[in-house]
């Protein structure tokens, strides 16, 4: 008797693109740790480092805009979440701004468009994980920026980066996806399970941070740990929040993890600890004696920091999904980054 020979199953995976960037190590350091990341397929323009290949399941070296390899993937995988890390940042963005928007635009809609055919293929949408970013913010000037506190997720939305439009454009395509997609078809999609939350300036002990504005931070961190003199490019007054990279880890993944009956919104704040420049200059100081740090403000890339919030208020986070934040600013400094820095640079 002739039975009908059923189809190959897909491996089931969870695909991270970006992942050989900051998050994306802290991310896999961390799935490795608790659950495994054996079920992880790696996209990365650049691979991933040596010592975290054997992590994952698989690592492809390519690109998000290569149409013929999400292709690929759609063929080979059943892909149940999509965790889209890749991205260029606002400093480089801003030195090719086509090339940005390239990256992060038209690589995030072939991202959301995979998961559209995975949903198809699969019979149920996709979780389709997206860091945004403080950048999305545009405060006008500084008076505004104290008077606004800690800004909440529809308040002053006027990016003045292409890095800040980027995201936000791509929050709106998350949300078309996931609620429009194709909505005058007969057959209306099943759209995507987007959730998103936005970061504000992230600081690992790790890894070094490449392109962005909020990197003065990291940069002083890790400079100090060397004995190397640090020119800040902001002023000691210049304020935006910040959180560490095991907290921007969990975010990601509490977020993943969250009933989809929890959550009424797309786009979430998560935050941790505001501080100035100046203050993250004397905890350093306390922690590195004789680090030299100084003050060199770079008027152009002040101007991007002072119009990002000093706050964000991610009160729905809290009340919807259980956020929390394990690291406030003293334990951030006391507990993870410079132990982890001074272990790091003794090695
Ligand atoms: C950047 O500085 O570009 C990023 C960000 C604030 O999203 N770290």
């Amino acid at each position: 008797m002739f039975t009908r020979r059923r189809a190959p199953l897909r491996e089931k995976i969870t695909l991270i693109t970006g992942a050989n960037g900051e998050v994306g190590h802290g991310l896999i350091e961390h799935l490795a740790a608790t659950r495994s990341a054996a079920d992880v397929v790696v996209l990365d323009l650049r691979g991933l480092d040596e010592a975290m290949r054997g992590k994952v399941n698989r690592v492809i070296v390519g690109d998000i805009l290569d149409n013929e390899l999400i292709n690929l993937l759609l063929n080979e995988y059943e892909i149940e979440t999509i965790i889209h890390l890749a991205a260029l940042l606002s400093t480089h963005s801003e030195f090719n701004p086509e090339t940005a928007h390239r990256v992060n635009v038209q690589g995030t809609l072939n991202l959301l468009k995979l998961a559209i055919e995975q949903g198809k293929s699969r019979g149920s949408p996709v979780k389709f994980i997206f860091p945004s970013s403080i950048a999305v913010y545009g405060l006008p000037d500084a008076e505004t920026k104290a008077r606004a506190g800690a800004v909440k997720e529809q308040e002053y939305l006027y990016p003045i980066t292409m890095y800040g439009c980027n995201k936000l454009y791509c929050e709106h395509l998350g949300r078309y996806y996931a609620q429009y997609y194709q909505q005058l078809s007969a057959m209306p999609s099943m759209g995507v399970d987007f959730r998103c939350v936005r970061f504000p300036g992230l600081i690992s002990a790790n890894t070094m941070p490449t392109g962005g504005t909020s990197d003065y931070a990291p940069e002083m961190l890790h400079a100090a740990v060397q004995g190397k003199h640090y020119a800040c490019f902001v002023s000691e007054e210049a304020q935006i929040p910040f959180m560490v990279m095991p907290d921007a880890i969990k975010s990601l993944l509490l977020l993943e993890r969250a009933p989809q009956n929890m959550l009424n919104h797309y786009i979430y704040n998560v935050s941790s600890f505001s501080l100035t420049a100046g203050e993250i200059a004397e905890r350093v100081r306390a922690s590195f004696a004789g680090a030299d740090i100084t003050f060199d403000p770079d008027p152009a890339r002040a101007a991007i920091v002072e119009s990002w919030p000093r706050d964000i208020d991610d009160a729905a986070a809290r009340a919807e999904w259980g956020w929390q934040p394990e690291y406030d600013a003293d334990r951030s400094f006391e507990e993870y980054l410079i132990p982890t820095v001074r272990a790091i640079y003794a090695k």
